[in-house]
């Protein structure tokens, strides 16, 4: 059975299989095909139209399907791996164990965003950035831009607590969950 650690409380040898499942993924083109069927799903999600993935009820199976996915993908490469899980309510600064060298990396460099150290960053040329380019090809980060915060514990309960989940005609828009979704899966 699959069991979702929190990540801040992996060894450094859950981590190291991780990031190795990782960036063969990458390698071998498996993650970028991850990457572009999330793009599509984005690209569809429209003001007016269908919303399928974002923006919409539908917003929480699509991306649990999504994960359990890409759960199997790094399983197929190293079989001892799962995907963890981050609690940003407890563990929301950027010295957090995810943005370790040994982990994720830190925050990109302020010139650029270009993320200098851990497993992804350009010099160890294990992933370079193929979909949706923009002339840049590395990996870009900027941890608390605009000093937004991720949502608190106070927010997700209030947001559990809400007894309706949906109202027809599902995802279509504008409900009133729909408005509800829209804040929390841009
Ligand atoms: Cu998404």
């Amino acid at each position: 059975m699959t069991v979702r650690k929190n990540q801040a409380t992996l060894t450094a040898d859950e981590k190291r299989r991780f990031v190795d499942a990782l960036l063969e993924l990458k390698r071998s083109g498996r993650y970028d095909a991850f990457v572009t069927t999330h793009n599509a799903f984005i690209m569809g999600d429209t003001d007016d139209g269908d919303r399928v993935g974002h923006r919409s009820p539908s917003f929480l199976p699509w991306h649990r399907r999504f994960l359990l996915e890409f759960e199997a993908a790094l399983k197929s490469v190293d079989a001892t791996v799962t995907l963890p899980y981050w609690d940003w309510t407890a563990d929301r600064t950027s010295r957090s164990s995810l943005w370790a060298p040994d982990f994720l990396g830190g925050t990109g460099r302020a010139r650029d965003g270009q993320v200098t150290d851990g497993p992804f960053a350009r010099s160890g040329n294990r992933w370079t950035v193929t979909v949706r380019v923009d002339g840049r090809d590395f990996l870009r980060r900027d941890l608390g831009a605009g000093g937004r915060q991720l949502p608190t514990r106070a927010e997700v309960d209030s947001v559990l607590a809400m007894e309706t989940y949906d109202t027809a005609p599902g995802t279509a828009p504008p409900t009133a969950s729909a408005t509800t979704w829209r804040a929390g899966a841009g």
